[in-house]
Order: structure tokens, then sequence, then C-alpha cells
């Protein structure tokens, strides 16, 4: 992982250390894996702990230090979207969805625990990030209330949600760019920016600053999934960790499929430039976030 943008910044040691701290805070976090009933609990740290980029933590913690706040007070938030995640994809690949037997590198949570655990393995991430979120500390300008709110509007039938049943409904149909747009905003983009913008509440960030981080965030998490799409159709399943060629295996309306590969990338590269254009008012101090998104659109993975 490197930056040519940002060449004095060391993002691979940024990103391992805070990797690290998201993984000890998960750790402490989540019931032992002995917790009765064992296996739930067996069955999300299987997920959670399966080798994840935890590139929504890291959007956080830089987002956090982006407006001058610290690790300590950012980490049970971004494990808290780091379930939600991981919710969305243990449930994402279960057969009645996407029915995928390959995630993160490992055999998928319904391969290994069956089914009917693989659904609660996600409800109960999904009910551990709330958890987590009202355990937080609070800021003078947010409260539990808009840290829950946040959480629960990405994540919700608005957004998210909505996302997933888009994706599933526009199966098999030739969908318009604006409609494929409709998808990416609610499926990727809206828990990519709620994660950045959790970052800045969690340093008490101010009103402008978080204007700022959402624009940041939408464009990032437009890119995000533009490149997963090319990634999709130029890497291979090693590589990806997930089973690559699936979007063209079950015919699914994408960037590449609708525009074509070049024009793609430079979609994804003027998403990236507005995502750095947001970060203006921060004045040179968003260096982790600009790093980030510089890396998010070179990924191969
Ligand atoms: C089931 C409610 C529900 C939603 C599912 C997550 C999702 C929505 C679908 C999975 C497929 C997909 C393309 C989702 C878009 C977001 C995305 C690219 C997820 C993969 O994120 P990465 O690459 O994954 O950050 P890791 O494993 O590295 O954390």
């Amino acid at each position: 992982m490197s930056t040519a943008r940002t060449p004095e910044f060391q993002l691979n040691d940024w990103v391992q250390h805070r990797s690290r701290e998201v993984d000890a805070a998960l750790n402490r976090l989540l019931p032992k894996a002995t917790t009765r009933p064992a296996t739930i609990h067996k069955a999300m740290r299987y997920s959670i702990f399966a080798g994840g980029k935890r590139m929504r933590p890291a959007l956080l913690l830089a987002a956090a230090e982006a407006c001058g706040g610290g690790i300590k007070p950012a980490l049970p938030l971004a494990c808290a979207i780091e379930c939600i995640h991981t919710y969305s994809l243990i449930h994402d690949d279960l057969p009645a969805m996407d029915n995928d037997d390959f995630r993160r590198g490992k055999p998928t949570n319904h391969k290994v625990f069956g089914e009917g655990i693989a659904v609660l393995a996600g409800d109960a991430l999904l009910t551990q990030a709330f958890e987590i979120a009202a355990g937080c500390d609070a800021w003078p300008r947010y409260s539990h209330r808009d840290l829950v709110l946040e959480i629960a509007r990405a994540s919700g039938s608005l957004q998210l949600i909505a996302g997933q049943v888009a994706d599933l409904e526009g199966e098999g149909r030739d969908l318009s760019v604006a409609e494929l747009k409709y998808i990416h905003e609610r499926k990727t983009s809206a828990l990519l920016c709620a994660s950045v913008r959790l970052g800045g509440m969690s340093a008490n960030c101010t009103p402008a600053q978080l204007k700022a981080l959402t624009d940041f965030g939408y464009n990032v998490g437009l890119a995000f999934q533009v490149i997963d799409d090319i990634l999709d159709v130029t890497q291979t399943t090693e590589k990806l960790g997930k089973t690559a060629g699936k979007d063209v295996a079950a015919q699914k309306a994408t960037y590449p499929r609708l525009v074509g590969l070049d024009k793609s990338r430079k979609i994804a590269a003027q998403l990236t430039k507005r995502a750095f254009d947001a970060l203006k008012p921060f004045k040179g101090r968003a260096i982790a976030l600009e790093a980030l998104a510089h890396y998010l659109l070179h990924r191969e993975h």
C-alpha cells in the first residue's frame, strides 16, 4: 500500500497500526468465542476476523484525525461500523442473496456454520453495533442519539438495505447508469460516508467539517464501488479473496458493463478528485484521508 500523492506519509504503517488497534478493540467488545451459546459467538468472530481490509474503520479514524481527534474516542465507532459491514457481507453471501462460497479468502459464514447460524451471526453483529455505539462517550455537539441515528440511517431501509433490494430486483434487467448510481449510493457509499462522518463526530467536529466529510465520503464511496466493479472483471479470485467474475456471470449491471472499462476508470478518477476537493477546508490536515482515497483508487483487491 503506497501513495504517490503524499510520498512522505507512510500509509502502510498508518493502516497496519490502526488495524491492529481495531482488531484488539473488536476482540474486547465482542463476546468471547466460548461464551454460551458458543456457536453464535464463534460464527460472529469467524467473519469479523476473516481478514477484511478494515477500510471503513481506517476512513473513520482518518476523519477523526483530520478534525484533531484521537484514536481512543473513535475506536468503538470504528468497531460498530465494521460490525455492520461484516453483517451485510454475511447476509449478502447467503444462498437467498448472492449465494457465494468464498469471502475474505475463506469459506463464507454459512458454508462453515450453516445458513441458520449465518443469518443469526449477521443479526447479532448488527445488534452489537448499536450496543457499542450506545456505550460510547458523547460530545458537546453530538449525543448518543446522533451517533445511533447516523448508524441506523446508513444501514436501514432507505440506504444499505435499499441498495441491496434494488440490486436484487435489478438482476437480469438492463439498468440505466442512473439506476446503477442509485444502487451504489445506497449499497456502498452510505456506509463509507457514515464512517467518515462518525469519525468527525468522535472528534467533536464543526458543522462545516461535517459537511466537508460528507462530500468526501459520498464521492469516495461511489468511487469505491466503481473500482469494485472494475476489479471483479480484472482480478483473480485469489487476489480478491472472493469469487471474481461473479457480476459478469450473473449478468449484473456494473459500470464496466454499462460504459466500458476505460470510461469506468475515468469515472472512478473523477469521483476521487471530487473527494480530494472536498478536503480543501482541512488545509492539509486530512493527510490520512487523502492517502486512503488515493490508495482506494489504485487498489488491486
Ligand atoms: C445484506 C443488507 C445487506 C446488504 C448487503 C455489502 C452488500 C450489501 C453487498 C455485498 C456486495 C457488494 C459489492 C457490496 C458493496 C460494498 C462492498 C464493495 C463491499 C466489500 O467491501 P470491502 O472490499 O470488503 O471493503 P472487506 O472484506 O475488505 O471488508
